[in-house]
């Protein structure tokens, strides 16, 4: 049996009942097989994959708090501190009801060569809790992000571990958890990143998923003699990287005329009204049932169906395997040419090998949602610095990043022989990296 189908075996056997962790993983090792098969013997005896595979450090916690009725509520909290052979740990918290350690594993496990990718020195992991914060008041989200800092606090840092936001965490409560952390520590450093602007928070950082989706996107296309001028696109999911991919594909010229939420979806064939959304969204916390009051003319419908309407473009921006093989038939019966994840893993691994097969123009979301991360490690540097850089100075920075992505990526799938395959190019040249400082840095 080949190392890779020994590992995919023993990840397994070893991890039962972590179905989108096995997904992942299946989905990196199959692509990495020309790599490893060219040093078979050294990568089996190295155990190379088994420690890519195996996290440095999970923690898992309780968190206590009490509601506003004065019952105390318990969730449970994680870190999954993956991979840190090119710097400290970074990446995302997550907060909602389906959050399991099989779902932050698989999340740790994309962020390793994510984070690769960017070409900045941050290492993969992620975390998050059980908790859902959609219908809490204020004073509930803050004791619990307090409560789940209070836990937290000493196994990260500037220098060791960085979250942020993902999934329900915005700046609400990187805010709360910031303030517990610097009271549990008395630091006032760049322990977390997406924070707000008055306290060492970056400019474009809110902006830089979406932006960063749009400018590979429009990188792609220019280097197959397209642009994103005058294309339809369909985006799913109303939140961050959603809105703000909303926002910049109009900027570039293009239609976005879906979203969603777990609730329902939007179709407004005059293109989405950003400012109804954002106001919506950001402002009163509300669901998207409420857009219709804003456009008459839109459609709104219960349940999903965003993969349904005509288009050019298809940006999943909602969640993990939003996106299934009837979707992806779909997609390509009404003319798609192009599929790029803003969400993490949104599409099936049986949709992906569908798109592929069909000629869509595939871009995985460690390639194309790497813009949050970047600037997230661009705030980092910021904070080290005790500067803030201008929108334009990080804006510009991010367009490098996602620009010079794409070329690595488009590199690496040429090299193997594997031309727009931007799974397999992503894959090999996110991988490269950490192995090369992995092996550099001993048997660790
Ligand atoms: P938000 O919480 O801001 O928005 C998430 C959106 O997706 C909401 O519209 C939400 O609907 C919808 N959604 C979430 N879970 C489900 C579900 N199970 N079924 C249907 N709809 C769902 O999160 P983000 O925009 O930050 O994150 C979206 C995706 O992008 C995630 O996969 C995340 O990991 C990824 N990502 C985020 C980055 C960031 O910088 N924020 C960076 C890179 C990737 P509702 O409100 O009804 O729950
Ligand atoms: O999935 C992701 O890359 C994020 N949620 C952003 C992580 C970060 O550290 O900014």
């Amino acid at each position: 049996m080949s190392y890779v189908d020994e590992v995919i075996e023993r990840v397994v056997e070893k991890n039962p009942s972590q179905p989108e962790f096995h997904q992942a993983v299946k989905e990196v090792l199959n692509s990495l097989r020309p790599v490893v098969e060219a040093n078979e013997e050294k990568f089996r005896k190295d155990a190379v994959l088994d420690r890519i595979v195996n996290p440095e450090r999970q923690i898992i916690f309780r968190v206590p708090w009490v509601d506003d009725k004065g019952q105390v509520q318990v969730n449970t909290g994680y870190r999954v501190q993956f991979n840190s052979a090119i710097g400290p740990y970074k990446g995302g918290l997550r907060l909602h009801p389906s959050v399991n350690l099989g779902i932050i594993k698989f999340l740790g496990f994309e962020q390793i060569f994510k984070n690769s990718l960017t070409g900045l020195p941050i290492g993969g992991g992620k975390g998050g809790s059980d908790f859902d914060p959609k219908g809490k008041s204020d004073r509930e989200v803050m004791a619990f992000c307090q409560s789940f800092i209070t836990e937290l606090y000493r196994y990260i840092g500037a220098d060791t571990d960085v979250p942020a936001g993902d999934i329900g965490t915005g700046a609400r409560e990187i805010g709360y958890m910031y303030g517990q952390y610097k009271r549990l520590t008395g630091l006032y450093e760049g322990v977390l990143t997406g924070k707000g602007l008055s306290y060492g928070g970056s400019l474009a950082r809110k902006e830089a998923t979406g932006y960063g989706l749009l400018y590979i996107t429009d990188e792609m296309l220019k280097c197959h003699g397209d642009t994103m001028e005058g294309k339809t696109v369909i985006v799913s999911g109303a939140g961050n990287v959603a809105t703000y991919a909303i926002e910049k594909a109009y900027q570039l010229g293009a239609k976005p005329v879906t979203c969603s939420d777990s609730t329902g979806w939007v179709y407004d064939p005059d293109g989405i009204d950003l400012d109804a959304l954002k106001e919506i969204k950001e402002v009163k916390r509300a669901r998207l049932t409420e857009y219709k009051s804003y456009r008459p003319n839109a459609e709104y419908h219960e349940g999903r169906g965003v993969w349904s309407v005509k288009a050019d473009i298809a940006l999943p921006c909602a969640t993990q395997n939003e996106l299934n093989l009837e979707d992806a038939k779909a997609l390509v019966a009404n003319g798609v040419k192009v599929v790029a994840e803003g969400a993490n893993m949104p599409t099936t691994q049986e949709a992906t090998d569908y798109l592929q097969a069909n000629g869509i123009l595939f871009l995985p979301g460690k390639a194309a949602n790497a813009g949050g991360v970047a600037t997230s490690a661009l705030e980092m540097s910021q904070n080290s610095e005790r500067l803030s850089w201008s929108f334009e100075e990080v804006d510009a920075k991010l367009k490098g990043i996602m620009v010079n992505l794409y070329h690595n990526i488009d590199k690496a799938a040429k090299k193997y022989g594997f031309e727009d395959n931007f799974v397999a190019g992503a894959n090999i040249a996110g991988f490269e990296k950490v192995v090369d400082a992995m092996n550099a840095q001993g048997i660790v």
